[in-house]
């Protein structure tokens, strides 16, 4: 009996979840502009983004722990929940909120950032959620823990922040607590109920 009440439960949760959490950003500053999609998948979250607005080169990309921007120093440090040393995108130690470098290609003006990774620790539900945070562009390149500049373990040096943006939900639209998506509806109550009655002896 007991099977059968929790079959019912997980298909009727499950027929709720389906949806593929994505979350957005988008950076404005007087001169750049850009839009940066976050998407749940199997291994990690997908980042996809499009920014233009600074010469070819290098540039700081990091979640902060704020979605104050009210100017982007309120974003306040890299969200760093395990209180780690700052580190490149694919090294084991890390801030949450590392996401190292965007490279902008092309001539003057015409350069623009196009780049499209999977990040396996960020994340858009749970402790390492990026959501209502922010995402920030900085001037320079993030030397990603590497020099020995007094910040390189703390900021990568990048410098100041020139963009900022609040990671806001994209979809679903309805709740993202799956504990609050849980309805019992009147198809699996009537499956639990007969379950209930035939299994009574
Ligand atoms: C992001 O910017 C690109 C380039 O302008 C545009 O094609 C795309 O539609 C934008 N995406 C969103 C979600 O705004
Ligand atoms: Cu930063």
């Amino acid at each position: 009996m007991f099977w059968y009440i929790f079959v019912a439960i997980v298909a009727t949760a499950s027929a709720q979840t389906d949806e593929t959490y994505r979350a957005i950003a988008y950076l404005r500053s007087e001169t750049i502009t850009g839009n940066v999609t976050f998407t749940e998948t199997e291994d990690g979250v997908r980042v996809q983004g499009w920014i233009h607005g600074l010469d070819a080169g290098n540039y700081g990309f990091h979640v902060h722990e704020l979605g104050d921007i009210g100017d982007c120093l309120a974003t306040g440090a890299h969200y760093n929940p395990d209180d780690v040393t700052h580190g490149a995108r694919d090294n084991e130690v890390r801030h949450v909120g590392d996401l190292g470098n965007v490279r902008f290609e092309g001539e003057g003006v015409e350069a623009v950032a196009i780049f499209d990774y999977v990040d396996s620790v960020i994340a858009l539900r749970g402790r390492n959620s990026i959501l209502g945070r922010s995402l920030v562009l900085h001037e320079r390149e993030d030397d990603l823990g590497l020099t020995s500049h007094e910040d390189s373990l703390t900021t990568g040096n990048a410098g100041a922040r020139v963009a900022c943006g609040v990671i806001g939900i994209l979809a679903p639209n309805g709740p993202w607590n799956s504990a609050a998506r849980f309805v019992l509806t009147k198809s699996s109550l009537i499956l639990i109920l007969s379950n209930v009655l035939a299994n009574r002896n």
